[in-house]
């Protein structure tokens, strides 16, 4: 039998059904705010009879958000994605929401953590560690035929505080199922004679999260990210040619003692060319993956350049969600053209920096 429908795979969680029931008959809701996401508020609340604390992110009913929670649904089993436990479709003077109640992750944001960290000191192996944590996010979504296009740190949460504590990945705000839908009931063509590019352009979206890994793997090692706008300007040219034409290096001496095969690994999910960049079954195969308990316990820089580039992180923020917006809009429009180097302005203007303090102690 030909399945060119994913649905017939998509598991039990497809025929869940938002509960219609008050949701503060189950739940108490706070007005701590715990984070403002793509389509909603994050707020904390706690179940009546449990007493157990929850995160609830509240979205105005439209087939944006529906299309959020079903996807997140869906893969809501994996171990490295955020738990939904309940849905609701309540109304609020008039309008239709929808509830989402997820497992309420206590640990705050990834990189957060390795800044708080820098004392002790953070290591390749750990590094691995965590890549390997959010590539099986990324493998269960993208076996699923669903892409998630925003990865990015501020979306990589820990269950708590705890050194053993789990990292997850949350907001499908934007994610996409990468198969063409309607074939079931409707099938527009006959499978046998189906042109790949029918199916849709399923291979530019799985190809931007593993883009996006790339990124974050580099910010893991080193503590900056491989590309920024010169002047924090709203919109950068320079930074949109640099990433366009993947103009980046990986400089002395945060990245001197860093493993080539962690290099190399950056390197194949940040070819500027879709059909060339690593796909996640590439990634879960590579052996610093795979085999993260035996990467090299070297020191890193990462907790201490966060924590020197702290008031330009926001900057960093910024130019993540432009650069990930531009993927989700224009990947298969745009042309990569060659382009000549041009150097690291954000990196130079911190090693600028740490050399005055540096003059200032003497
Ligand atoms: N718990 N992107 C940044 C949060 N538990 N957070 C964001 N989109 C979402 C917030 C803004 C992610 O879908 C987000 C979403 C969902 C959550 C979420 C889910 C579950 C949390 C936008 C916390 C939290 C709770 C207690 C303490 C702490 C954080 O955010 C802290 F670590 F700060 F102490």
């Amino acid at each position: 039998m030909f399945k060119i429908n994913n649905r017939t795979a998509a598991g039990p969680a497809i025929n869940n059904q938002p509960k219609t029931t008050p949701i503060v008959d189950d739940y108490e809701i706070s007005n701590t705010v715990l984070g403002l996401g793509i389509n909603g508020k994050v707020v904390q609340c706690t179940n009546r009879k449990s007493n157990q604390k929850f995160a609830l992110k509240v979205l105005l009913d439209n087939p944006k958000a529906r299309r959020e929670v079903d996807l997140h649904w869906r893969v809501s089993g994996c171990r490295h994605i955020v738990n939904i436990i309940d849905v609701y479709e309540n109304t609020y003077s008039g309008n239709k929401c929808l509830l989402v109640v997820m497992e309420c992750m206590e640990g705050g944001e990834l990189f957060q953590r390795i800044q708080d960290n820098a004392d002790g000191a953070f290591t390749e192996r750990e590094a691995a560690q965590i890549m390997h944590d959010i590539c099986v996010a990324v493998h269960y979504l993208h076996s699923r035929d669903i892409a998630h296009r925003d990865l990015k740190p501020e979306n990589l949460l820990y269950t708590s505080q705890h050194p053993n504590a789990i990292l997850k990945l949350t907001d499908f705000g934007f994610a996409k199922e990468t198969l063409i839908k309607d074939t079931l009931q409707t099938p527009c063509y006959t499978p046998y004679y189906v042109a790949p590019e029918v199916l849709g352009p399923e291979k530019y979206d799985k190809s931007c999260d593993i883009w996006s890994l790339g990124v974050i793997m580099y910010i893991i090692l080193c503590g900056f990210p491989p590309f920024y706008s010169n002047h924090g300007l709203a919109i950068s040219p320079g930074m949109k040619k640099r990433i366009r034409t993947g103009q980046y290096d990986f400089p002395n001496p945060e990245w001197e003692n860093v493993s080539q095969a962690a290099k190399d690994l950056i390197k194949g999910m940040l070819n500027v060319d879709p059909s060339k960049r690593l796909r996640i079954e590439d990634v879960m195969r590579n052996r610093w993956i795979a085999q993260y308990a035996e990467v090299p316990m070297t020191p890193l820089c990462t907790g201490r350049m966060l924590k020197e580039g702290e008031e330009t992180w926001p900057e960093v923020q910024e130019e993540m969600m432009r650069s990930l917006a531009t993927m989700r809009v224009d990947y298969d429009q745009t042309h990569i053209k060659a382009l000549d180097k041009s150097n690291n302005a954000l990196l130079s203007k911190r090693r600028k920096k740490i050399e005055e303090i540096a003059a200032q102690k003497k």
